[in-house]
This record gives structure tokens, sequence and C-alpha cells, in this order.
């Protein structure tokens, strides 16, 4: 059985329905595959350097229009032709989810089947919707039950994402393996003449933990879930056959809790060109990246002149390889200088509001509460939220409803970092920090959520309803 605790707030979850086994399992729940926290913590060794590599899995590409998405337990190969199967939660027994691609101005109408044992709703991270589309948990359906959404999709090119949103139920199920890409084109992406097809590839990078037999298994820590072995889409130890020319990587971090620090085995740099709301003013060239969970990027990479060799994509944190590319011969291009589109500053912030990260399980002393308004914010003003922490982060700090920008980050690590620039829904707080950004609801009116992305903090209680009015 897995429950989480905070312990410094004292804080319990009550929710009978949270004390479950963590092992999926097709059919028969349970066969002892429950993990004690103190017994994921003594197995946490490093892991084996890989000597097999298996192709990297890219989703299948499906579109909004009357797409019906399911909720439900399957069970697949991590290893992509290893013939390795693993129970897994899935949608549309997609792991990852299927990649959704979504034109500016189509509407989306998506009929989310929950074909799990407990109540389930989707989250579209990033997009931009009114609130009886946005996933919130009140919203959740039983188990065999559906919920049709129905959106406009209007908002910048961007790579968003989809998961699971149910009240204290998040990190399970998203661990387990639901969540997928959704990425939205407009026309300003057009004309870019960005690489595309095989070329634009997304990569979910996420950590993960199997139990003997290979299944995923969910082991949560209150500090935050912490697996043992990355996956990118869904596979482990992956390659990626590539040419000497240029490609586009979509990437999302994907993990529970876990903070990325991204680099080429090369030295190599990436070229940013986006992230979380769309594409930055300008591209720039970085060695390294670090991304916390639900954070996206844009990146550009050429493999010119290096047909023949590996590269290798490096978690510098963990010290894991999750990603060989092979470069093979044909393909052309460098990465090109891009005129980026313009972002309007948001600017002269009507109120202030300050938020605090507290223990592992509040926001400003208070457990979440499904059907409490925390606060209630007028449509269409700008306002500067102010993120602070008493301890207990990393916090992934993430707000529905609206993109923000990140204005400053004072102690702590002292800067806002270029992947921090431009429109972001998903902000990184660490401990001793602040964070200050500029956010404006001029979407919608309707209840949102404020809340920490390390799932297990959401799963706590570090969450907060907002109503814009
Ligand atoms: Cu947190």
């Amino acid at each position: 059985m897995t429950r989480l605790t905070d312990p410094i707030e004292d804080f319990r979850l009550t929710r009978s329905g949270f004390m479950r086994v963590a092992a999926v399992s097709v059919g028969v729940l349970g066969a002892g595959g429950a993990a004690s926290l103190s017994g994921s913590r003594a197995l946490a060794a490093g892991p084996p350097k890989p000597t097999t590599r298996y192709p990297l899995r890219v989703p299948p590409t499906v579109f909004p229009a009357s797409l019906t998405l399911t909720e439900a337990p399957t069970v697949v190969d991590l290893a992509n032709g290893g013939k390795k199967p693993s129970n897994v939660w899935a949608y549309n027994g997609s792991f990852p989810g299927p990649t959704i691609v979504a034109q500016r101005g189509e509407r989306a109408t998506i009929q989310l089947v929950n074909g799990l044992a407990d109540e389930t709703i989707t989250h579209w991270h990033g997009m931009i919707v009114d609130d009886v589309n946005d996933g919130h948990p009140r919203f959740a359906v039983p188990p065999g039950a559906t919920y049709p959404y129905a959106f406009t999709i209007d908002q910048r090119a961007c790579l968003n994402w989809y998961h699971p949103h149910p009240h204290m139920l998040t990190g399970e199920q998203v661990n387990l393996g639901l969540a997928g890409a959704f990425i939205v084109r407009d026309g300003v992406e057009a004309l870019l003449g960005l690489p595309s097809d095989a070329h634009e590839v997304p990569l979910i990078v996420r950590d993960a933990t199997l139990d003997r037999a290979g299944n995923l298994e969910y082991t949560p820590r209150n500090g935050g879930f912490e697996g043992k072995i990355p996956l990118v889409n869904g596979t482990r130890d992956p390659y990626l056959a590539v040419d000497s020319g240029l490609y586009r990587f979509r990437v999302l971090n994907g993990a529970n809790a876990r903070i990325f620090g991204l680099a080429l085995s090369n030295g190599a740099p990436f070229t940013l060109i986006g992230n979380d709301g769309g594409f930055l003013e300008s591209q720039v060239s970085l060695n390294r990246i670090d991304i916390a969970p639900a954070e996206r990027l844009d990146l550009l990479l050429s493999f010119a002149g290096l047909s023949g060799q590996s590269v290798m994509l490096r978690d510098l944190r963990a010290g894991w390889d999750l990603l060989e590319f092979r470069v093979g011969a044909g393909g052309a291009g460098t990465v090109p200088t891009l005129g980026l589109p313009t972002i309007s500053k948001l600017s002269t912030p009507v109120t202030t509001r300050t938020f605090s990260f507290d223990g592992m399980s509040k926001i400003n002393g208070k457990v979440y509460d499904l059907n409490r308004i925390d606060f209630r914010v007028p449509f269409g003003e700008t306002e500067l939220w102010r993120f602070v922490t008493k301890g207990n982060a990393p916090h992934p700090v993430h707000v529905h409803g609206a993109s923000f920008q990140v204005q400053s980050r004072t102690g702590g690590r002292g800067q806002v970092f270029p992947w921090e620039r431009g429109w972001k829904d998903t902000v990184l707080l660490e401990d001793g920090e602040t964070v200050e950004v500029l956010v404006r609801f001029d979407g919608y009116r309707g209840i949102y959520l404020l809340h920490c992305h390390k799932l297990e903090h959401e799963d706590m209680g570090m969450m907060a309803n907002f109503e814009v009015v």
C-alpha cells in the first residue's frame, strides 16, 4: 500500500481511495507488487550502463476532431521490439498517448472514456480553454463513464500535453503511463520552414520504476517520486537513427518530480527556439538546459558533419544516458537564423499576490479543498504573482487558464534562465527563491488551478482554486 504524508505539516491523506497497490496489473490488481517507501530507497542504486539499445518509439499522431481517448490498463513493450511486455496504464493503448496535432482555430471534440478502476479526468496542460474543458478535478468521472470535451484552439503554436488530473490520484495515473503530447500549429510557425515529419520528433522524458516482472510501479515518496530508470517516449535505453541534417525536438519533462539537466555528449549546444507557450523572441544556443516537470522545450539540432558517429542526449543530474542519436548518411541543413515572432510584454500589474508553497501540501498555509475558491482574479487585468517557499522545494509552479511571463528570480539561483523567457505555464521554484511572474487571464472566466507540479505535492494538497471573474 502506498500513502503519502507530509511530516512537515503533519498532514495525512485521508482519502480512502488513495490507499492502493501501486504496481499496475492488467486484469487482477495486486500480485504483491507494492513496495514500501523504505524498500524503494533501499533499492535506489544507479542504473547499469546499458549495452543494448532499442529504437525510440514515436507515438502515433491523431487529430482533435471527433477523437476518443480511452484511459485503460494495457500491455506495452518498453524495449520497443525487445519483446518485454510491461503492464502500464495508457491512452488508447499507446504509451505515451497518441500525439494530438491541432491547427489554431480548429475545434476539438474529444470524448474521454474512463477504462480505469478509479475516477479520472484529463487536463490539457498549456491549453487555454474554458473551465468545463480544463480537466479540473471536480469534473472527474467514475470508472466506465465518459467526459465530453469541446473547445476551440486559439493560441500560439506550441507543445502542450495532456494527462489525468483527478484529486489525489494524478501522481499515480501519470506515473503509470497516462500522458501524451498536444502540438498546436499556426501560420506563424508554418512560415518558419522548420524541420517536419521524421525530422520533428516529440521527446517525452521521464523516469520510472519497474517491479520484478517489468511492470511500471508507482512508489511515491512525499518528497516526490524518483524512478530508477529513464524512459524517453516510453522506451527503455532508446536510440534514434538520424541523418546528418537538421532536426526539431519537442521535449517535455513528463516526470512526476524529477528535474533533468539536458546536455549532449559531444558538448555541442542545443538551439532553443521555444518553450511552454510557443516560440521565444530569439533563438539561443545553450550547452545545458534544466527542465522541471511539465516544462517544454523546442530545440533545433543539426547532425551535419557527424555521419557515422553517435551522440548521446544526457541527463547531467542523474548521470543518465537518455537517448542515443545514431547519425547516418544523407540529410542536410545547419541551424538557420530564424525570424521569430515578437512577444507583447505584460506590464503595469494592477494587483500583486504572494503565494507561499509550504511544506509538501499547502499553499499559503492551506491544504487544497476541491470546493473552496481561494481567491478571485478580475478578467483581463494584469497581475504580479510572487511565488515563495518555506522549504521542501523544488516546486514546479503551474498555472491553469493562462500563460505567464517570468519577471525575476531572487535568492537561490538568482536569475531568469533563457529557457524561462517568453510565455510559460510552469516555472521552477527552488528553496530560498522568490519568483515573480506577470499573468493576465483574458481567455475565459471560470474556476482554474494554481498548483505544484511535483505530482506528489499536488496530490497531498499543494493546490489552490481561483476564479476568474
Ligand atoms: Cu511542491
